[in-house]
Parts: C-alpha cells; structure tokens; sequence
C-alpha cells in the first residue's frame, strides 16, 4: 500500500484530490476521468515491454496486450469514424511531431495557426522543435471579428503553397470548419492535418463538426473534453496509415504505454455510451451559458462569446492584467488560465486574457444554474480582486456549491 511505503508521495496525493473536490475546475483543457479510467491506468500492464504492433512484437509474452492495443484501435476507429488508427503516441506533442515526421522532410513548409491567436507550441512556434525543424507560416483570425478567415486562410495556402495545412486550437471559442481547410488543402496540393485536442469529446459526442471525412491526418489528445487519460492517439487515412505507424515505432518512440492504451480503451468505449453525447452537448450549453452571464455582467469576451466548451475574456478591460486576475480566481478557489488573445498588445507571461472551459465542471453535473452562480463568483473575485476577506468569502462558498457535486474519488 502507498500509505505504508511511501507516507509523502501518498499524502500528497491525498491532498491534490481534495484540491480537486474543492476547487472550481475552469482550465478547458482539464477534466476528471471515470474511476474505470484511473483503475486501467494503475493496472499491472504498465510492468510489460511491446515493442512493434499488434502480432509483430520484439519481446515475447504480449498475448494480452496485443488484445487490448487491438480494442484501443477498433475502438477509436468506430468511435471517431477513422480509416486507420494508431494508440501508442505518449502526448499531445508527440503526436504532432510523429506526424511533421512521417508526411514530411525536414524543413517543409506547413501553414497553422498562430499561438498568439490560439494555436498551439508545437504548430511551429520558433522555441518548439516544430518551429525549429519545419519552416512554419501561420495564419490568425481576422483582427475585427476575432474569428477564423477561410478566405484569407486560401489566399495565404495559395502563395506560401505549403505542403501541410494543419488546423486546429487551443484558444479558440468558435467552430472549426474542417472541410474548409481540407478543400484549400486540396487546391494547393497539401496534406490535411487537424488538432482536434480541445474539442474531440465534442466531435464524438456530435457537439461540434468532426474533421472526418475530409481530413488527411487527425490527432488528438484523450484528456480533455474526450475524459481518458492523459495521451493522445493519430488517425489517419488508410493511405497514410503505414508512414504514421513506422513513425512512431520505430521512429519516434519506444515501448508503447500499455497501462495508458488500456485506460484509452476503456475512454473510447465510454465515450461511445449514448450519455456521453447528452455530456459533449451539455458542456457547450454550459459554455454557451456562462459566456451570456458574463457577457451581462459587462465583461468583453473574445468573439463576444463561444460555440464549443472554452471562453477567452479580455479582463484589460475590467482593468486588471491575465496574471492578476488568475490570480485573484485562485485566491477564490476558481482555476483558469492566464492567456493572450488575439492581437495581444501584453505579454504572454501576463497576457491581457484569461481562458475558462466547461468540461471539468459539467463532468461534475452542473447546468445552466450552476453557471450563473460561477459568473456571479467571478464578477465578485474580479472586482474586488485586492480585497483578501472577499475573496476568502467567495472561496467558502464556491466549496459550498462544490459539496452538492461531488466527485467519485
Ligand atoms: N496544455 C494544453 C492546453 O491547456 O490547452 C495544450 O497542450
């Protein structure tokens, strides 16, 4: 037992899942995985080496394993409606570069969104092995609406003529029209990529357009709106199917994560469950709900509002900077993220922004009540954001509200 043979490790342990219980969990990357999730990933099959693919393996004693990476891809197959897929990326990030390394030669060019504006590091930005290796030019959104040009977008892929197109955000409100980009990526002979990290649960659950069919090569992570654990899969057209695999083993990785694949399985057969949809859809009626309260409490959010799971507010104009009003959220026991948005004049380290989601805080069970009550507790923290005792008192009844949705651990 932990508590025996290791009292700190277990204690801190102890103390982070009551950080969680009683915190107000607003990071739109974030969510809480089922108990079946957690059990999967403590299991016995982290013990076992499989280098190779199901039926191909460099070590012997893989008869179970190969059952269970064989699950993980049928599962995410039918779940996500992909011709080809593989389980065995350990992150986010690495799926992204299996994929610039599989498709592509060093130094292509690939056309992507700019983290400034909501991309991601690993979509070429210059202190990223992505920006550092490929020769990234990247689009924004339009300065007025703050939202995605697919005008533009095309006029930039007909003169730069990138070899990949990748679309996909981390701080992005609205939706993705991913057959948009595949036709550009079709008229200038490009390969198709999506992140769909943020918003995979969404896409399963019918929440937000999927990027199948149109899309070449999907990655996602299977942590956050999708609920698994942490790590990511890559799905691809059957075409690209062989390159992606020799890229991630052996290319870029070793023994797959076996306990992890298990713990991925497990979240792809939840996510299939017909109350699964009923969740995706929720979570964005939350975000819907809360951007209108706050919206009516007179904050400014970026694209004066959201279609997915994530808000990103200018809280400059609340006068306070993203660090100072994370701050003041934490002090309440309300977690989000500082953030630039778009155009941001700040710097990242304390941008003008901060970014919230509902997918944590609808996977506990709240609903659009809940959600004014959650606008009311941020108005409040950020308006008297020097005011310690204000704070303290929001804290007490943010734990109060939290206590009727409890979580399972
Ligand atoms: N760190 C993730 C996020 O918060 O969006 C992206 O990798």
């Amino acid at each position: 037992m932990l508590k025996e043979d290791d009292i700190e490790i277990a204690e801190l342990i102890r103390l982070e899942t009551k950080r969680q219980n009683e915190s107000l969990e607003l990071i739109p990357s974030e969510n809480f995985t089922s108990p079946a999730v957690i059990e999967a990933m403590g299991s016995v099959l982290t013990n076992k080496y499989s280098e190779g693919y199901p039926g191909k393996r460099y070590y012997a004693g893989n008869e179970f394993i190969d059952k269970v990476e064989q699950l993980a891809i049928e599962r995410a197959k039918k779940l996500f409606g992909a011709e080809h897929a593989n389980v065995q990326p350990y992150s986010g990030s690495p799926a992204n570069f299996e994929v610039y390394f599989a498709l592509l030669e060093h130094k292509d060019k690939i056309l992507a969104m700019d983290l400034n504006h909501g991309g991601h590091l690993t979509h070429g930005h210059s202190v990223n092995f992505s920006g550092k290796n490929y020769a990234f030019t990247h689009y924004g959104v339009d300065e007025k609406t703050e939202m995605l040009d697919y005008d533009a977008i095309r006029k930039i892929a007909l003169k730069e003529k990138p070899k990949l197109i990748l679309s996909g955000a981390s701080a992005y409100p609205r939706t993705i029209d991913f057959k948009a980009f595949s036709e550009i990526a079709e008229e200038v002979g490009a390969i198709s990529m999506a992140d769909i990290a943020h918003i995979a649960g969404l896409v399963v659950g019918k929440a937000h357009p999927s990027p199948f069919p149109y899309t070449d090569v999907v990655t996602t992570t299977t942590h956050k709106t999708l609920r698994g654990p942490r790590s990511a899969i890559i799905m691809c057209k059957e075409k690209f199917g062989q390159k992606i695999d020799k890229a991630v083993f052996p290319g870029m990785q070793g023994g797959p994560h076996n306990h992890i694949i298990a713990a991925k399985a497990v979240c792809f057969k939840e996510a299939m469950a017909p109350d699964f949809a009923v969740y995706a859809r929720q979570i964005v009626k939350n975000a819907k709900a809360l951007a209108d309260e706050l919206m009516s409490a007179g904050f400014k959010l970026v694209t004066n509002g959201t279609d997915n799971h994530l808000i990103l507010m200018d809280v400059t104009k609340s006068g306070l900077t993203g660090k100072e009003a994370q701050l003041a959220l934490e002090k309440a026991e309300i977690i989000c993220n500082k953030n630039v948005i778009p155009f941001d004049k700040r710097s990242p380290f304390d941008p003008s922004g901060i970014r919230m989601g509902t997918p944590a805080i609808t996977t506990r069970g709240m609903k659009k009540k809940e959600m004014k009550e959650i606008a009311g507790f941020i108005e409040k923290a950020l308006k008297n954001h020097r005011d310690e005792a204000a704070l303290a008192k929001i804290k007490s009844d943010v734990k109060e509200m939290l206590k009727g949705f409890p979580l399972p651990y």
